[in-house]
């Protein structure tokens, strides 16, 4: 079914994206090299070409000259996959059942009963992977190797989590709600991927099972024709093509939730526990890092001295809301302020925009950082663990003035 199409480019010496996403001039702008390359561009049947780290599983990220709109489109939304057999999805045959030892009762949901049944709420909420950046890790760490797109933000309409759990009856022993999709492995002894989260998170009244996106019905290939939006934590939990969701009064046994998708404890300041799956040492990913990306300026782009250069990018964190972002010319000695855009709320994107007239001749390189309304800010030096998680180093981008 995936079929290979439209292999627009191959960068044999680094892929040049206009407005963005280049990766050859990492050494030059003094960043980590990492393991990321310029990538090729490739189109899966139905999305617009997006930089292909693998085939089987589909694992696509957005340019970032793509990730400027604050919306990203549907059909440049990146892909992610952990198992090679997806199945495509038949909307009336589709069935989500909802039960567990942890709910009084059990169901099963046609997708005309999701979409009929429940009250529809929207979100506008970033859908990022934990792994993003993961191949600017320096040293290397092995895994799918992200360069800055394993990420993208859209406007999610669905049924309210919460709102399905009360219709069978969630017991107070229940510690958390897990989830599966259609997908299924390839190889036998490859677990299945199933994700759980704690309770008080699937109540929170912005986790939906999500049937549109951006006002159209999802890709197939970002979860057809529903899936689990858990706004602010990183997308690990965003169940595609979700076919059950289930109560539990004991923690989830899945090897995604009990070895992968972990970090050192006390390493980063999360602020929200999954208290139920932490050990003596380690805890699942939760929340979102506070973050910034430049996505309308290029590696090596040139300007001239004494012409008005306006640098573009965005913001985000893990739902608490960017309260500021800054740029530095000098190597981080100096910091101001750039001006933030529309707020389409806590959980989106923030763009924010920075002008500067640059007056000497040479090369010059702009850093971008964020903080939140925690007062939590990004990092000059990568925070290293070795799934290569939470990348949040500011982004660096070298231009020439001339
Ligand atoms: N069914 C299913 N859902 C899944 C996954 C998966 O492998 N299978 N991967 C998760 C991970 S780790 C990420 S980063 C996001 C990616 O979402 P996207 O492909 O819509 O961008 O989906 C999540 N949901
Ligand atoms: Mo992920």
């Amino acid at each position: 079914m995936t079929s290979r199409r439209h292999v627009l480019k191959v960068a044999a010496g680094g892929l040049v994206l206009a407005g963005g996403g280049g990766f050859a001039r990492f050494a030059r702008a003094g960043l980590p090299a990492g393991a990321v390359d310029a990538g090729v561009l490739d189109a899966l049947p139905g999305k617009q070409p997006l930089i292909k780290r693998s085939f089987r599983p589909p694992n696509y990220e957005t340019p970032v000259a793509y990730l400027g709109d604050v919306l990203t489109p549907n059909d440049r939304f990146f892909v992610r996959w952990h198992l090679a057999n997806i199945p495509t999805v038949d909307a009336a045959a589709w069935r989500l059942g909802v039960g567990g030892d942890g709910a009084s009762g059990s169901l099963t949901l046609s997708l005309e009963q999701l979409k009929r049944d429940f009250e529809a709420a929207e979100v506008v909420a970033v859908c990022q992977c934990a792994g993003n950046r993961r191949g600017l890790s320096d040293p290397h760490v092995p895994g799918v190797e992200w360069g800055y797109g394993a990420m993208g933000n859209a406007r999610w309409k669905g049924a309210r989590l919460k709102d399905i759990l009360a219709r069978v009856g969630l017991r107070k022993e229940a510690v958390e709600i897990a989830f599966d999709g259609a997908d299924t492995p390839l190889l036998e002894g490859t677990p299945d991927f199933v994700k759980s989260i704690p309770t008080w998170k699937a109540l929170d009244e912005n986790a939906l099972v999500a049937y549109e996106m951006n006002g159209a019905p999802l890709p197939h290939w970002n979860g057809f024709p529903a899936r689990i939006i858990v706004p602010g934590w990183t997308a690990t939990y965003w169940m595609k093509q979700v076919v059950s969701i289930t109560a539990l009064t004991t923690p989830l046994k899945s090897f995604w939730v009990n070895t992968a998708y972990r970090i050192p404890k006390g390493k980063f300041a999360s602020v929200d526990r999954f208290v139920s799956q932490e050990s003596e040492t380690t805890t699942p990913v939760t929340e979102m890092v506070v973050n910034s990306l430049i996505t309308n300026l290029t590696d090596g782009q040139r300007f001239r001295a004494g012409q008005a250069v306006v640098a573009k990018g965005i913001a985000w964190d893990g739902g608490y809301g960017i309260r500021r972002v800054e740029c530095s010319l000098d190597d981080g000695r100096t910091w101001q302020a750039a001006d933030l855009g529309a707020d389409l709320g806590r959980y989106s994107f923030r763009p924010w925009q920075f002008a500067f007239t640059p007056r000497v001749r040479g090369p010059l390189a702009l850093q971008a950082r964020a903080s939140n309304a925690l007062g939590a800010s990004q990092t000059g030096e990568l925070i290293f663990n070795a799934p290569g998680y939470h990348n949040n180093v500011f982004h660096k981008i070298g231009i020439d003035i001339t």
